[in-house]
């Protein structure tokens, strides 16, 4: 049995990860909703050639803000039993424990990862094929990784997680192989604002599986605490950072449909 003090601190340490899970769930919506403000205020004088841009970014921040919120208010959460978990996993008890699951991510995601591969797929007018592979290989990801959180069984969890990760791999492939041959085709600013959301597109979505599996979700090495705020900084760096780089951009938004014009003329 647990003496008085190892309570206290058992207590202490679950509500500093309360405040962690709040704070970043209430810091997340605030920013959300501040980047989708100022891309409406950056918008508010933007050509119609390019205007598209600005629409769906907006929409990115915007849907992310309501999903943020709703897990703010306890509404995008669910409790789940998991079951056959190895050792290693802190909590299990004899093999099982529960898992509070924030479903709200993944609808989330659903539609925000596919509208910023359309905001960097229309930068360099990709076709249409390669805006249905990415897009494709996004829903796919997503959709499978919805099916790992949701795994009842440990074991089957990370082999969702494995599913998904490969969609992940494949469509970083397709992002720097077709759609940045079209880049470099395209060359000057277009390819060198390319370059630099493909990296940030990167670097910030394989950190996804990566949380995933340290966290709350995976192998438990990383409280649910932690793993929300690492989650918040990875989703305003992705949409509201990207946004800002993109629609910044102002002059190459120009000159790409600019360009654009001068063709279809
Ligand atoms: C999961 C878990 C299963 C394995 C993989 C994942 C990838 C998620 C990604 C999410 C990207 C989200 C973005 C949000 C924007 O703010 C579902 C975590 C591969 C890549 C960019």
């Amino acid at each position: 049995m647990w003496g008085g003090n190892q309570c206290r601190v058992v207590m202490a340490v679950e509500s500093l990860s309360n405040t962690l899970v709040s704070g970043s769930l209430g810091g997340g919506t605030a920013l959300m909703k501040l980047g989708t403000l100022y891309f409406v205020w950056l918008g508010k004088d933007a050509d119609e050639s390019y205007k598209e841009f600005f629409i769906i970014t907006i929409f990115i921040t915007a849907i992310a803000a309501a999903n943020y919120l709703s897990m703010a208010l306890g509404f995008g959460v669910t409790t789940l039993e998991v079951e056959n978990a190895p050792s290693f996993v802190p909590i299990a008890e004899n093999g099982a424990y529960s898992l509070d699951i924030f479903w709200a991510r993944y609808s989330d995601w659903l539609f925000t990862t596919p509208l910023l591969l359309l905001d960097i797929a229309l930068l360099v007018k990709a076709s249409k094929e390669t805006i249905a592979t990415l897009i494709g290989l996004d829903v796919f990801m997503i959709l499978t990784g919805l099916a790992a959180t949701l795994s009842q069984v440990w074991i089957n969890r990370i082999v969702w997680w494995a599913v998904s990760t490969g969609a992940l791999i494949a469509l970083l492939y397709v992002l720097a192989g077709r759609v940045g041959s079209k880049a470099k085709e395209m060359g000057g600013d277009a390819e060198s604002l390319f370059g630099t959301l493909r990296n940030i597109i990167i670097v910030l979505w394989l950190a996804y599986p990566a949380v995933w599996l340290i966290g709350s979700e995976g192998a438990h090495l990383i409280g649910l605490g932690p793993e929300t705020a690492l989650f918040a900084v990875l989703d305003v760096s992705a949409k509201v950072g990207f946004g800002i780089v993109l629609l910044r951009s102002r002059n190459v938004l120009e000159s790409v449909t600019g360009t654009e014009t001068a063709s279809a003329a």
